[in-house]
């Protein structure tokens, strides 16, 4: 049968690449509700042959709606509840319900069994957390994970539209030798600003006390939670390059026993929605450029680490866009239809 879907964020970029996922995968839809802020509101958006034009979202939006999709952002936490008490499932990529213990926090290869528990609203999860247990997970089933130390390498596509406009606008000022302007990096709501063009940004979302960042801090909370493993140790250091939408990943693994590369490639190659890249001798490995616009997560560079024992390096690289979010959301949404729970 077909279902009411809307989305909410619509005109961002993980709202457009719902719509390209809904077309690509011949979502189920019957009716299809496309909301946005007021500034956005009046768009109008041509899908499948339908001109739709984008509503500014309300409370009332969501009657009659069964699945709605939200991109990420403060207005999750004023519109979920609402969409919920007309009745829909909310499947939302922003942060605000992911560590709610009420709300399942899903990587559908990873943890499809907690969709059951929800309560209306499933939260999608971090798009580096996401990227980095898809190819945690096959490991952790065979021998426990004791310790991830992870370093990010995020593209700009994390801090949406605008920034990936910011790193294209900043490059051809480089290469025009034009004065560069920054404003959306590390984040907007930041008072300072820096340029990511031919630079590193050790910043992603803002810092905490401890001299953690936010997102730092979600790779380790939600990690736990995806793997219902709180005992898993998890440190990380997320850092924005000029990419323009998919992130790396270079994950160190200390495990509870003994586990040969070989042995880690077998089981990361057999994990559905991971392709292994690895090949020193031919130079395969995967790449940001090679990887977006797919829907799999990537892993090469699969080599122990004898400084420690049972040590195990890799490196993941994933569509933050696509896995990292909206792919993902989507498949959550499959498997609620697959498994008759909507
Ligand atoms: C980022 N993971 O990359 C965060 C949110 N998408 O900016």
């Amino acid at each position: 049968r077909k279902y009411n879907v809307a989305i909410l964020g619509a005109t961002g970029a993980v709202g457009q690449e719902f719509l390209q996922l809904i077309a690509e995968r011949n979502f189920p839809f019957q009716n299809l509700k496309l909301l946005a802020s007021e500034r956005s509101a009046g768009r109008k958006i041509d899908f499948l042959g339908k001109e739709y034009t984008v509503e500014e979202a309300t409370a009332d939006s969501f009657k009659g709606v069964e699945i709605a999709l939200f991109a990420g952002g403060a207005a999750s936490k004023t519109f979920a509840p609402a969409a919920v008490k007309h009745g829909a499932v909310v499947i939302d990529n922003s942060s605000a319900f992911r560590m709610d213990p009420e709300v399942p926090l899903v990587v559908p290869e990873v943890n499809p069994e907690a969709i059951r528990n929800h309560k209306g609203i499933i939260a999608n999860p971090n798009c580096s957390t996401i990227i980095m247990v898809m190819a945690l997970k096959p490991i952790h089933d065979a021998v426990r994970i004791k310790r991830v130390v992870v370093s990010t390498y995020q593209a700009v596509s994390g801090a949406g539209k605008e920034a990936i406009d910011e790193l294209s606008d900043q490059v051809k000022a480089v290469a025009a030798n034009e004065p560069v302007e920054a404003r959306i990096l590390p984040s907007a709501s930041l008072p300072a600003h820096y340029q990511i063009a031919f630079n590193l940004l050790p910043q992603v979302d803002v810092f905490m006390d401890d001299g953690y960042s936010k997102e730092e801090l979600k790779m380790v909370q939600e990690t736990q939670k995806i793997l219902d493993d709180p005992a898993i140790a998890v440190t990380a250091t997320t850092v924005r390059v000029p990419v323009f939408r998919s992130h790396s990943e270079s994950v160190n693994l200390e495990l509870s026993g003994p586990l040969a590369a070989n042995e880690a490639k077998k089981l990361l190659a057999a994990f559905p929605g991971i392709v292994v890249e690895d090949d020193p001798s031919r130079q395969v490995y995967p790449m940001p450029l090679t990887t977006s616009g797919r829907n799999e997560v990537f892993v090469g560079r699969i080599r122990e680490d004898n400084t420690v024992s049972h040590g195990l390096n890799m490196w993941v690289v994933g569509d933050q866009i696509r896995k990292g979010a909206a792919l993902n959301a989507l498949q959550i949404a499959e498997y609620m239809i697959e498994h008759n729970l909507i």
